[in-house]
C-alpha cells in the first residue's frame, strides 16, 4: 500500500459548525487511523482477517460507546462526535467503522437504554475499555429485511431460560465475549438477552468466502438449549421496537460513516487525476474526468450537510427514524457510487490493493444492505411521506 497521502475535503466549510472538542477528536482518529489503521488494512482485507490489535487502539481513542456517559465507563460524547468518529473510521475501513458501531450501538446501547443498573455496570465499562466485545443477533436464515418473523425463542426453566435457534451475518460474532440476542419469549413477544461465550450450547461458526468487509469477522450465532441465566434478560423492552431501536443509532453512525469511505476515494482519485497523464494531458483537465469530480464533491458535500443536520436533531433528540433512514439511504449510496467512479479514474489501477478504491467499493455493497437494504430504506421513506404501509 502506498503512503497514506489523504487530505480531508470540506467545500462547504462545515468544519466552522463544530466545536473545538469535535476538532480535537476529529484529529485524534484521524491520526489513529493514519498511523495504525491504513497501513496494514489492505493485507489484512487480502488475508481475509480482523485486525484484533484495533481493539485496544480502539478503545484509546473512545470509539467504543462514545455517546455513554462517564459513570458507566463511556467518554459522554455528543452524537456529532460520535458521527465524526464513525467518518474518520470509515476513512479507514468500513470493517473497522462495523465493529466499532456494532459495540457502540447494537451492544452498549441497547445494554444502557433496556439494561438493569446491574447489566449497566457489570458489562458497559468492561466493553467501554474494548476488555469485552459484543456482537448484536437479529437477523436469522430466513428473515432478514423482516426480522418480525424470527424464529429463535426461549422457554422458561425456573431459575433459567433456555435459548434455541440461529442467527446469521453476525459481524464480530467469532470473536465476540458477549452477544445481545433477540428473541421471542413463550407469548411471542421479542425480548433481548445477553448471551455469553462459554455457556453450553452456544457456538459462533465464522463466515467464510466474503468478497466484502474482508477485514471483519462476521459469523452465526448458533443456540442449542443454551441455559441463560435469568438476569440476562434486558428487562427495559419488549417487542421490535427493542432491536429497531438500537438499529436507529447504528443507521446514524453508519449515514456519518460512510462520508468518510466516500471522501477516501474522491481524494485519491483527485490527486490521481492530476498525475495521471493520457494524451499529453493530466486526465483531470478532461471533462469527462471533472463532471465526475465535480459531481463526486458535491454530493460529498450535501452528505456532509446532512449529517451535521440530523446530529444537531440527534443531540436535541428530535431525530426521527425515519430521517435516519433517509440519510442513510442516501449517504450509503452516495459513497458507493463515488467508489465505482473513483474506480473508473484509476484505470486499471483501480482495481489493485495499491489504492483503497476497490476495497472500499466491495466494503460498500456490505453496507448498501446490511441496517436496513436500500430498498427497504426508500420504502419508510415512502411510507412517512405518503402514510402508505408498501411493506406487505
Ligand atoms: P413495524 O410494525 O413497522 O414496527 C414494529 C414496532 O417497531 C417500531 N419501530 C421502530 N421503533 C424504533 N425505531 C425504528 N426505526 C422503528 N421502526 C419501527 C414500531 O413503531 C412498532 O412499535 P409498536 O410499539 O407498535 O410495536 O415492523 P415491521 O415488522 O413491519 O418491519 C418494519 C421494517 C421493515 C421497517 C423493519 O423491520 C426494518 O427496518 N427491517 C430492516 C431490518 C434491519 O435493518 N436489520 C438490521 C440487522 S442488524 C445489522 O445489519 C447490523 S450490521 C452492523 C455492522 O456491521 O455495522
Ligand atoms: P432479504 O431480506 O432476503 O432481502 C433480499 C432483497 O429483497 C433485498 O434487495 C431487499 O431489499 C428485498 N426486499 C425484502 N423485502 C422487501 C419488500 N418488502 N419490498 C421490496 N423489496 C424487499 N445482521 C445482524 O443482525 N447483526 C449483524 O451484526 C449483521 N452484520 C452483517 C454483516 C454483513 C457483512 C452483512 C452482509 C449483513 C449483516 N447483517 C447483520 C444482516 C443484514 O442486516 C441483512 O443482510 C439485511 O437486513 C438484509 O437481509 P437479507 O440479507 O436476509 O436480505
Amino acid at each position: 500500500m502506498p503512503a497514506d497521502n489523504f487530505q480531508f475535503h470540506d467545500h462547504y466549510l462545515v468544519d466552522e459548525l463544530l466545536t473545538d472538542e469535535h476538532k480535537l477528536i476529529r484529529d485524534t482518529v484521524r491520526a489513529w487511523v493514519k498511523k495504525d489503521v491504513t497501513p496494514i488494512v489492505e493485507e489484512y482485507a487480502q488475508r481475509a482477517e480482523f485486525p484484533r490489535q484495533w481493539i485496544k487502539g480502539l478503545a484509546e481513542i473512545g470509539g467504543f460507546g462514545p455517546y455513554i456517559p462517564a459513570e458507566y465507563g463511556g467518554p459522554g460524547l455528543d452524537q456529532i462526535a460520535y458521527g465524526i468518529i464513525m467518518m474518520e473510521l470509515e476513512r479507514g475501513d468500513s470493517g473497522l467503522r462495523s465493529t466499532a458501531s456494532v459495540q457502540s450501538s447494537l451492544v452498549m446501547y441497547p445494554i444502557y437504554a433496556y439494561g438493569s443498573e446491574e447489566q449497566k455496570k457489570k458489562y458497559l465499562p468492561l466493553l467501554a475499555r474494548g476488555e469485552m466485545m459484543g456482537c448484536f443477533g437479529l437477523t436469522e436464515p430466513d428473515y432478514g429485511s423482516n426480522p418480525g418473523g424470527m424464529i429463535t425463542n426461549f422457554k422458561d426453566a425456573g431459575d433459567h431460560y433456555i435459548l434455541n435457534g440461529a442467527k446469521m451475518w453476525i459481524s464480530n460474532a467469532p470473536f465476540a465475549d458477549i452477544a445481545v440476542v433477540w428473541a421471542k419469549d413463550e407469548q411471542g413477544e421479542i425480548r433481548g438477552l445477553i448471551v455469553e461465550r462459554g455457556m453450553d450450547g452456544f457456538t459462533t461458526p465464522e463466515t467464510h468466502g466474503k468478497w466484502s468487509l474482508r477485514a471483519s469477522a462476521t459469523g452465526e450465532l448458533v443456540f442449542d438449549n443454551v441455559k441463560v441465566p435469568k438476569e440476562n434478560l434486558l428487562p427495559n423492552v419488549k417487542g421490535l421496537k427493542g432491536p429497531l431501536g438500537c438499529l436507529n443509532s447504528a443507521r446514524y453512525g453508519i449515514s456519518w460513516g460512510v462520508i468518510g469511505a466516500a471522501l477516501d476515494c474522491y481524494d485519491s482519485a483527485l490527486r490521481y487525476s492530476k498525475e495521471r497523464i493520457q494524451f499529453g494531458k493530466p486526465i483531470g483537465a478532461f471533462q469527462l474526468t471533472q463532471k465526475k469530480l465535480a459531481e463526486m464533491i458535491t454530493e460529498i458535500t450535501k452528505a456532509q450537510l446532512m449529517c451535521w443536520r440530523l446530529g444537531v436533531l440527534k443531540n436535541e433528540n428530535r431525530a426521527t427514524p425515519q430521517q435516519i433512514s433517509m440519510a442513510k439511504r442516501n449517504n450509503v449510496n452516495m459513497a458507493l457510487q463515488i467508489a465505482r467512479e473513483a474506480r473508473q479514474i484509476h484505470g486499471g489501477m483501480g482495481i489493485t490493493g495499491e489504492y483503497p478504491i476497490m476495497r472500499h467499493m466491495m466494503n460498500l455493497e456490505s453496507v448498501i444492505t446490511y441496517e436496513g437494504t436500500h430498498d427497504i430504506h426508500l420504502l419508510i421513506t415512502g411510507m412517512d411521506v405518503t402514510g402508505f404501509n408498501a411493506f406487505m
